[in-house]
């Protein structure tokens, strides 16, 4: 297991760092990616620094499902009526770059399957 540490997003939640912040609540915040890969391509993030997916315990289910449902909140606030993908980027092999547990929300155009 990673132990937590200081993120990049970490600085993002203490506004130690700018970023178009668009929702934010006791447990998540949710910006903009800088390096957007759709339309809409929005970050959304727990304020509790867990590393990955992969070192969530059972305790973290509550903040978990918070995550989830925060996605669908700023889905709707953004407009993603049509549809929308929520990815995960975890570990090595996953792709994962910040090592801060985040969910890509992605939209505004038709997204292909599967991805590379
Ligand atoms: O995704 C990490 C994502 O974090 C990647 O899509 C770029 C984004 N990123 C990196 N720095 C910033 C800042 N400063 N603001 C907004 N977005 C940022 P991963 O799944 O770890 O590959």
């Amino acid at each position: 297991m990673t132990p937590p540490t200081e993120t990049l997003f970490t600085k993002i939640i203490n506004r130690q760092i700018p970023a178009e912040i668009i929702y934010e609540d006791d447990l998540a915040i949710a910006f903009k990616d800088i390096n957007p890969q759709a339309p809409i391509h929005v970050l959304i993030v727990p304020k509790q620094p867990l590393p990955s997916l992969a070192d969530a315990v059972p305790e973290d289910h509550r903040v978990l499902g918070h995550l989830l449902m925060t996605v669908k909140r700023v889905a709707e606030q953004v407009g993603l009526e049509n549809g929308y993908r929520v990815v995960i980027n975890t570990g090595v092999d996953g792709g994962q770059t910040v090592n801060h547990l985040h969910l890509h929300l992605l939209g505004g155009r038709p997204l292909h399957w599967p991805p590379g």
